[in-house]
């Protein structure tokens, strides 16, 4: 298919309106007739609509407290059998110690996900949240993606609600996006058939959302998928979206096939990782914030993704495992003065948020201890920039 002139006509004139795409149109902002650089135009207009001329990152740690993992996802290069050599699974001395850790670094999130470990009980994964939520009460805690919340329900047969209660009270601060992959079941079924199918992510995070946790989206991509289902699969989180208003980030994942099931696909190109950036940015009209996750993307297709429709570089990572064990070969960690080098020399003002997106402030004299400066009133005041520019 060649999309027609009058068609991005059409399309021009709704992004520039504000109006909604359609399928049909998603599908066309695919076609790689049409110019990147008309996508990166559009979507750097819906990006300034939303967020200015500032692009965040935050200062965080990842922890992924088991490998060992029930399922056999085919793009997964991290998980591991029980019994294999690489399969781990941490003690609370660990975790704490990777809490110490954080806390010493100045981080403000923790970011927790990892495997399905059948000799693992419900509880163990939830002390996991209390101990650090105890210990360190500062640090926000982003954990367990809807496909472990579906595990506990497995392994508990608790609601959805009473689970992500139990995390609430244990200190649970928001959820992140993994485990969506490509909710189209052409696609699910082939790359990861036995977990959480579509109707049960979206469950969780509904849930989540009506008990007024934050949570982000993602989609992984680059794999078996054509345009129609990665379209299809922004179309459902927009609708999620515009019922709760939950999503407050989305990640655009690029698969990497280094030791996984599907090593012999090519990874995405830079040019693809930017098209899909800024198709993301223009369906998702209603999520305000876009991440250009660098460990996956590159640094430098991370900051090129800063012109396409992102407005989050995401933080400065410790402990990065599931990219760098399917072959990303960015650094393990990134300074916050390379970070904010990045944004300003993409043009951009570099502003350090939490994971709610409060703007975060440091102390000179104790570079670790920060505080939150802009409240929700603020932010609210830079919605009614936002109206104004619209
Ligand atoms: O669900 C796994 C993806 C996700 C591979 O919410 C892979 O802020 C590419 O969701 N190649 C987990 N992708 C990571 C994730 C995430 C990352 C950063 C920020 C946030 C956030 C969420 O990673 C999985 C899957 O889609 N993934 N293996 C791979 N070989």
């Amino acid at each position: 298919m060649t999309v027609t002139e009058k068609q991005v006509m059409q399309i021009e004139e709704k992004v520039l309106a504000g109006e909604r795409l359609s399928l049909e149109d998603g599908i066309a902002l695919y076609d790689p007739s049409l110019p990147l650089h008309t996508l990166g135009r559009w979507a750097n207009r819906v990006r300034e609509r939303w967020n200015g001329n500032v692009a965040y990152y935050n200062i965080n740690t990842h922890l992924n407290p088991t490998n060992v993992c029930v399922y056999r996802c085919t793009f997964c290069a991290f998980r591991s059998d029980l019994r294999d050599p690489k399969g781990y699974a941490m003690s609370d001395e660990q975790i704490l110690a990777r809490g110490q850790e954080a806390v010493d670094h100045g981080c403000t999130e923790m970011h927790i996900v990892g495997g399905l470990h059948h000799q693992r009980d419900y509880e163990w994964y939830v002390n996991i949240i209390r101990i650090l939520h105890q210990a360190y009460p500062t640090l926000h805690l982003k954990a367990w993606t809807a496909v472990e919340i579906n595990w506990f329900e497995f392994l508990t047969k608790k609601s959805i609600r009473a689970i992500l209660e139990d995390m609430l009270e244990a200190g649970l601060g928001s959820m992140p996006g993994g485990g969506a992959e490509i909710f189209h079941p052409e696609i699910r079924g082939q790359i990861c058939e036995h977990k959480a199918d579509s109707a049960k992510w979206f469950d969780v995070h509904r849930t989540a959302h009506q008990l007024g946790l934050r949570t982000n989206c993602t989609m992984l991509y680059g794999h078996l998928e054509n345009s129609f289902h990665r379209i299809d699969h922004l179309l459902r989180l927009r609708e999620l979206q515009d019922e709760t208003g939950g999503f407050q980030t989305f990640i655009p994942l690029a698969f990497h096939p280094e030791n996984t099931g599907l090593a012999h696909i090519e990874k995405p190109s830079a040019l693809m990782d930017l098209r899909t950036m800024a198709v993301c940015r223009l369906m998702l009209d209603n999520i305000q914030h876009m991440k250009a996750y660098w460990i996956m993307l590159g640094i430098g297709t991370a900051q090129a993704a800063l012109a396409y429709g992102a407005d989050d570089l995401d933080g400065t990572v410790r402990h990065e495992l599931i990219y760098h064990d399917a072959g990303a070969t960015t650094p393990e960690l990134l300074g916050v003065e390379e970070i904010q080098r990045l944004i300003l020399e993409a043009g951009r003002d570099p502003v350090e948020r939490d994971t709610l997106y409060r703007h975060v402030q440091r102390h000179p004299d104790q570079p670790h201890a920060w505080s939150v400066v802009l409240p929700a009133e603020v932010t609210a005041a830079d919605a009614d920039v936002r109206t104004a520019s619209a």
